[in-house]
């Protein structure tokens, strides 16, 4: 079992799947953009993925998706500070997911606990002492290239081979920007830079990377992977995304980033059990 702290509290990996509720407050995310921008429907919606078994909520002010508008810290703050002060207040456990330091820290202010960093702190440099700073727990994802340009024809030799290797490297420096390795859970990144194919090796072989010693977090939640295979439109894809949540549990995925979180805490309990 592998503990991982964060201010108050601490998962305990190996123990059950933790899910993780996806709340955007964005207008243009792939699949749920525009739905929840004002704050009462947001922290609605994050109540009831809490009631249908959301460990935790990751909020995010920016959509990541391929060639993304970027917004700015003061925008993104905006939009997030509001609903974490709020879920806080009723100790619902927040993850902020941005790649911006000033976000984390407005963020980790308002109550975040937890990191959900796409960009592996590489997108800013202060984003280690950030959550260093807070005593957070992080999430850092593995993405070739940006959001604008990572769908631009990626290739790999060996994608989990160059997914360990990245993660490496990320352990071996994190320790310079002030981040406890025992605070870090790692994300291979589902779609961030990956076609299809890259996708279904990582998840087939998702067993590979627990060699790094840390939880590994996953999202492939409605992701056009599995829209690709099964022909299905965004929102017709929890079948698809049941089917992958199922098959990274067994292969060692601790956490789940989920937008169907009924469905899918289902889906974990089940799988936990068979595990
Ligand atoms: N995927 C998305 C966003 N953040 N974070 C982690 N750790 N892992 C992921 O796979 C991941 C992530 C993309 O999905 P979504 O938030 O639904 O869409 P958008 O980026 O368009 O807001």
């Amino acid at each position: 079992m592998s503990i991982v702290r964060y201010p108050g509290g601490s998962f305990s990996f190996g123990r059950r799947t933790y899910v993780m509720g996806v709340l955007n407050i964005t207008p243009d995310s792939f699949s749920d953009g525009g739905d929840w921008m004002d704050p009462d429907r947001a922290l609605r919606h994050a109540r009831s993925m809490v009631r249908e078994g959301a460990d935790l909520i990751d909020v995010g002010g920016e959509s990541t998706r391929p060639g993304a508008r970027a917004v700015r810290a003061v925008e993104e703050i905006r939009r997030v500070v509001p609903v974490i002060e709020a879920l806080a207040a009723e100790k619902i456990l927040v993850s902020i997911d941005t790649s911006k330091a000033a976000v984390a820290r407005a963020s980790f202010r308002a109550g975040a606990k937890v990191l959900n960093d796409v960009t592996a702190l590489r997108g800013d440099r202060a984003m280690g002492r950030a959550a260093a700073d807070a005593g957070v727990a992080a999430i850092l994802m593995h993405m070739k290239g940006t959001p604008r340009t990572m769908q631009r024809n990626p290739t790999y030799g060996n994608v989990v081979e160059e997914i360990l290797e990245f993660f490496r490297e990320i352990l071996r420096n994190a320790w310079s920007t002030g981040i406890e390795r025992d605070k870090l859970i790692l994300d291979p990144g589902i779609g961030f830079g990956k076609l299809p194919e890259h996708n279904l090796e990582i998840l087939r072989r998702l067993d590979e990377l627990r060699a790094l010693g840390r939880p590994l977090a996953i999202g492939t939640s409605r992701k056009s992977f599995i829209g690709r295979a099964l022909g299905r439109r965004v929102d017709d894809r929890v079948s698809g995304t049941a089917a992958t949540v199922a098959a990274a549990i067994l292969r060692g995925a601790d956490m789940v980033r989920v937008h169907d979180v009924r469905e899918m805490s289902d889906v974990a309990r089940m799988t936990d059990l068979l595990r």
